[in-house]
């Protein structure tokens, strides 16, 4: 019999810098799916690898004075030494500088470009080149710049476009006979409200750097940077080269990323899957965000925790457990070290440490370590017994709902119920009294024999702990910890052999310092990057009062970008279309040079909504986005993240 598959990918990570604990935190709820997959009997195919190419790596390496290959390979080593000690079981690693990678990429655009779903569209326009402005006829004075009185040129370039708006209703309706396709429901909504808004095509090709795949059909421009990458998915499970393999794991069963990138993998993916005439992914899913001590992760702040440090410390498998019990999946959650050691302390060491620890010196000490099931039973091991069956059967349903938290709470209800049932039994009492051997015996085996159902159902979350509470209660490893062999009453008879603890506790030291099982780990002083240091502004003064009347006649309303591209020839401006509820403006914003146009769809701005026109470069701008600058070269737009667009902001 076939056994059923089940792909799932993460994102692949940008090897722009090392990777931090919120990757750590995708990778791992992936790879505790994929193994819980495997646990069910499936077969399993685990995708994450790296995303190359774009500007971004190509600065960075320019700023090293190496090439892009050279800059992303060291990196590279990093992500695979951080997923070998974090015990991710990948099947592969894909990296889209791969030659494999590029074969399909250029594949896709060939076929999709044959088929008309791209075109290529020139702006073409009468150019001044010092001012770099792009001028129409009639805005010409005598044939000259309007600006600058110089002559003008006649300049085009040209993009590639990809046809997003031809899939808009396929799209729609696609979501509404698929409502499970985006996970979280949140998600779900706000996909397709963006989509109702109107789809605009996607420039998917650039000419103004090299670091990426070469278009086929016109080698002067290289592959946008997320058409590239998206396509990664298809590339691990050899699209276009085994077909076998490929038709074996496609469908994807689960996209998992983080809600920033939903966009990408609910939207475009599908409508490029559709071009193509590839089928869908089964979903989608789209989890919250990491933050550290309730604030944002920024090399500013000093604040990017390094998973590797963190494993050194504390070990994969406590770094893998508060990931996955402290924080809700789908919802942002809070990293913090207090947290952490008191998670570690509480649930690793005290409740299933100590479990082990008493059950197998209880067993060494009363039975010279063998144990059997004598089978004298009372009415608290029926109760136990109800308890790890109805856990086995919860766990299942939780995890294949993705209820990632409620499965390990379930487990550690059984964990805290076994514990409660060494007092209620009492081993001491029983020991003292020949007569009460056999059930003893039964009591010891009991317990030994949850333990067992314990490590099958934790090997998903803290993989490396099934084996020793296996080798602890003397069993063989398995190749597999299977659902099948989490029935109680399997196991027949055992002789244990107690080892070191689980998880020691964790003690602080007087100067914060951390220790474990007799190591000392220094206190953390996280040093701000120097390079980044919160800068000192130069204050600019207050300007004078006015009236509270003068300011309500300013109207600020949330708006939505639509659609965003850098306003041509000019360094500094982006063109954005953005919706104010149902209204579409044009708007142009001095924010190039803080933003990639990309990045800016989708997202929500703070709009002066009744503010004159104004013409930038030829432009008509109908508003102006409210930002944050601080005259040190730092710009933040406003923000309003989540509300309708059209809100009034007050
Ligand atoms: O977006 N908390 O790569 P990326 C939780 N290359 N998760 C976090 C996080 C945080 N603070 N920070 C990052 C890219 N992540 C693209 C993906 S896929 C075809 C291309 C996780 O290196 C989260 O899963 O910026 C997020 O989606 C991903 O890292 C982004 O990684």
């Amino acid at each position: 019999m076939t056994k059923p598959t089940y792909y799932i990918t993460t994102p692949i990570y940008y090897p722009s810098d090392k990777l931090h604990i919120g990757h750590a935190y995708c990778t791992t709820i992936a790879d505790t799916l994929a193994r819980f997959h495997r646990a069910k009997g499936e077969e399993v195919f685990f995708l994450t690898g790296s995303d190359e190419h774009g500007l971004k790596i190509q600065r960075k390496a320019q700023e090293k004075g190496i090439t892009p290959i050279e800059y992303v390979d060291a990196i590279i080593a990093n992500f695979k030494q951080l997923w070998n000690e974090l015990n991710i079981s990948n099947n592969d690693f894909i990296r889209t500088s791969e030659e494999r990678h590029h074969k399909v990429v250029q594949d896709v655009l060939t076929k999709i470009f044959e088929q008309g779903d791209i075109y290529k569209k020139n702006y073409e326009g009468l150019y001044c080149v010092p001012c770099e402005s792009y001028w129409l006829e009639r805005q010409l004075v005598d044939g000259k710049c309007p600006d600058c009185g110089r002559p003008v040129e006649k300049m085009q370039e040209e993009s590639y476009f990809f046809k997003l708006s031809k899939y808009q209703d396929w799209w729609l309706q696609f979501i509404e006979e698929n409502p499970n396709f985006i996970q979280p429901a949140s998600r779900r909504n706000e996909m397709i409200n963006f989509v109702k808004q109107g789809l605009e095509d996607l420039c998917i090709t650039r000419t103004t750097f090299d670091w990426g795949i070469p278009v086929p059909f016109d080698k002067k421009h290289v592959v946008y940077v997320w058409f590239d990458a998206l396509l990664n998915y298809l590339t691990g499970i050899k699209y276009g080269t085994d077909d076998a393999m490929f038709n074996k794991f496609w469908p994807a069963s689960l996209h998992l990323v983080g809600k920033e990138i939903v966009r990408f993998h609910t939207i475009i993916w599908p409508i490029m899957l559709k071009a193509m005439g590839v089928e869908l992914p089964q979903k989608v899913y789209g989890h919250g965000w990491l933050v550290i001590d309730g604030d944002k992760m920024s090399k500013s702040k000093g604040n990017v925790i390094d998973p590797l440090a963190l494993i050194d410390e504390f070990g994969a498998d406590a770094i893998r457990y508060f990931l996955l019990r402290e924080i809700v999946f789908g919802n942002d959650g809070n990293f913090s070290r207090d947290a952490l050691i008191t998670r570690i302390n509480s649930d690793l060491a005290n409740d299933l440490g100590n479990l082990l620890h008493r059950t197998v010196s209880m067993i060494e000490k009363y039975h010279g370590g063998v144990v059997t099931n004598a089978g004298v039973s009372e009415a608290v091991d029926e109760d136990l017994q109800a308890l790890v069956k109805t856990t086995v059967a919860n766990f299942e349903k939780d995890m294949d709902a993705m209820e990632i938290n409620s499965a390990i709470k379930g487990v550690w209800a059984l964990i805290s119920r076994a514990n409660k049932y060494i007092d209620e039994t009492g081993p001491w009492i029983l020991a003292k009294d020949e007569a009460k051997a056999a059930r003893l015996q039964t009591v010891m085996y009991n317990l030994a024999e949850t333990l067992r159902v314990v490590a099958i159902l934790v090997a998903p979350f803290i993989p490396s702990t099934s084996p020793k509470i296996y080798t602890q209660l003397g069993l063989e490893v398995p190749a597999e910890f299977l659902l099948t062999d989490a029935e109680f009453g399997k196991m027949e008879s055992t002789k244990v052999q107690k080892g070191e603890p689980l998880y020691p506790r964790i003690e602080i030291a007087e100067d914060g310092a951390t220790i474990i099982g007799g190591k000392r780990y220094e206190p953390k002083v996280e040093a701000p990057a120097p390079a980044v240091e919160e800068p000192k502004i130069e204050m600019e003064p207050i300007k004078e009062e006015i009236t509270i009347d003068a300011f309500e006649k300013i109207d600020l309303r949330v708006g939505t970008v639509k659609a965003a591209e850098k306003v041509k020839k000019s360094k500094k401006l982006l063109k954005l279309q953005v919706m104010i509820g149902e209204e579409e403006r044009t708007i142009v914003s001095g924010i190039a040079q803080y933003y990639e146009p990309e990045a800016l769809i989708g997202r929500n701005v703070i709009v002066i909504a009744n503010l004159a026109p104004a013409k930038l470069f030829g432009i008509e701008s109908f508003g102006m986005l409210l930002a944050a600058s601080d005259g040190n070269g730092n710009l933040v737009l406003a923000d309003a993240p989540g509300m309708a667009s059209g809100s009034r902001v007050k």
